[in-house]
C-alpha cells in the first residue's frame, strides 16, 4: 500500500468510526488515536521525509484535506452527543410541579431583641440617643456615682457577682447615667438618652426573677427638668406600648441616686383595673423604677445641681416582654426551647 492509499484507507476507517461514536469519550479517543504523538496520521506524516519533491505536496495536501474534514466532523459529532445527553436529561429529569416542596423553617429574632428595638423605636422617634454600656463595670460607676458609697446599706438590694473588689458584673443599667454625663458637652445642649443591656444580680432563680436580666435605662438632663416631664413622657410610651386606654399610677418609692423616687404601676391590660391573675387582684402592675436625677449624682458629674436638672428611669425589658405577652415564667427567655421561642417569631 503506498502513502496515498494509507491515507484513503485511514480515513474510509475513521469516518466510519467516528459515524459509529456514541459517548465522548470514545470520541477522544478516536481523536487521540488519529492526530495524537502517537497517532495513526501522525506516523504517515512522519513518512513524508522520504517522498520525492513530486510526491510530497500531493500527499501533503491529501493529509491535510483529511486531517480538516475530520476536525469538522468531530466537532459535529461533539455537539450530537451533547444534545443526546441534554435531551435523555431533560426526559429522566420531569419535574413535578404539584409535588408539596420542601417547608424552610425560618427562624426570627428573640422576643427579648424585638421588645427592645420597638422600645429604641419608641425613643428614637422622640430624640433620644441610643447608647451601649459595659456589663463588667466598676464598683466607682455602677454604685459610687449611683450615690451609694461603699457600706451604705442599699447595696444589699443589688448584690453582684465579683471579678476584683472594684470589679464586677453590673447590678443595673444606671452607671451608664454617669457614663454618658461625664463624655456629654452640656455647652452644646441637654442630654437625652436610652441605654439597654444585659444585668446580673446575685438572685435566685424562680418565675419572676433571674441572675442575669436586662433593663433599659432611660436619661434626661437638661435645664428646667421637671417631674412633669418625666410624667409626661413615662405615660406617652407605656401607653404605646400597652395601649392608649391604660393609666399610670405613680407610688412613692426609694433609690439611693433619685430624689425624689417613684415606682410607676400600670392599670392591668387583662382586666383593665378589675382584678385578676395577671395583676393580683389589685389591678395594677409594677413596670419600672424611676425618679428626678439626685443632685449628688448630678455634681458628681460636674454639673451644677442649682441649674440643671434631670429625670432617668429603669426598666426590666423581661418584665415588660412578659406583661404584654403574658408570659408566666422568666426562664423561658433563656433556655433557648424553639417551641417557645416561635410563638413569637414576627
Ligand atoms: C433598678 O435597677 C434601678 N436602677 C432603676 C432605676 C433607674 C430607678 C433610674 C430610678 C432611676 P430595680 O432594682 O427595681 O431598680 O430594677 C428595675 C427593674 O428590673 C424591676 O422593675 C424589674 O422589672 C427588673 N428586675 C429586677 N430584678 C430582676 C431579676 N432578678 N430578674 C428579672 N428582672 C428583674
Amino acid at each position: 500500500m503506498n502513502l496515498q492509499e494509507k491515507i484513503e484507507d485511514l480515513r474510509k476507517r475513521t469516518m466510519s468510526d467516528l459515524r459509529a461514536v456514541a459517548d465522548e469519550k470514545t470520541l477522544n479517543n478516536l481523536r487521540t488515536v488519529m492526530l495524537g504523538k502517537k497517532g495513526e496520521l501522525t506516523e504517515i506524516l512522519k513518512g513524508m521525509k522520504d517522498l520525492t519533491n513530486e510526491e510530497r505536496p500531493v500527499i501533503g495536501a491529501l493529509a491535510n484535506a483529511f486531517r480538516d474534514e475530520f476536525g469538522v466532523k468531530f466537532e459535529a459529532k461533539k455537539v450530537e452527543i451533547e444534545e443526546a445527553l441534554m435531551n435523555a436529561a431533560l426526559e429522566s429529569e420531569t419535574l413535578d410541579v404539584t409535588l408539596p416542596g420542601d417547608v424552610q423553617k425560618k427562624g426570627s429574632r428573640h422576643i427579648l431583641t424585638q421588645t427592645q428595638e420597638e422600645i429604641e423605636e419608641i425613643f428614637l422617634g422622640m430624640g433620644y440617643e441610643i447608647v451601649d454600656g459595659y456589663e463588667v463595670e466598676t464598683d466607682h460607676y455602677n454604685f459610687e456615682r449611683m450615690n451609694l458609697p461603699k457600706d451604705h446599706p442599699a447595696r444589699d438590694m443589688q448584690d453582684t457577682f465579683y471579678i476584683t473588689n472594684e470589679v464586677l458584673l453590673r447590678t443595673h443599667t444606671s452607671p451608664m447615667q454617669a457614663r454618658t454625663m461625664d463624655a456629654h458637652d452640656f455647652s452644646k445642649g441637654g442630654l437625652r438618652m436610652i441605654a439597654p443591656g444585659r444585668v446580673y444580680r446575685r438572685d435566685t432563680d424562680d418565675a419572676t426573677h433571674s441572675h442575669q436580666f436586662h433593663q433599659i435605662e432611660g436619661l434626661v438632663v437638661d435645664k428646667n427638668i421637671t417631674m412633669a416631664d418625666l410624667k409626661g413622657t413615662l405615660d406617652l410610651v407605656m401607653k404605646k406600648m400597652f395601649g392608649q386606654d391604660r393609666e399610670l399610677r405613680w407610688r412613692p418609692s426609694y433609690f439611693p441616686f433619685t430624689e425624689p423616687s417613684v415606682e410607676v404601676d400600670i392599670s392591668c391590660f387583662k382586666c383593665g383595673g378589675k382584678g385578676c391573675n395577671v395583676c393580683k387582684h389589685t389591678g395594677w402592675i409594677e413596670i419600672l423604677g424611676a425618679g428626678m436625677v439626685h443632685p449628688n449624682v448630678l455634681e458628681m458629674s460636674g454639673l451644677d445641681a442649682s441649674v440643671y436638672s434631670g429625670f432617668a428611669f429603669g426598666l426590666g425589658q423581661e418584665r415588660i416582654a412578659m406583661l404584654r405577652y403574658g408570659i408566666n415564667d422568666i426562664r423561658g427567655f433563656y433556655q433557648g426551647d424553639v417551641r417557645f421561642l416561635e410563638q413569637f417569631g414576627k
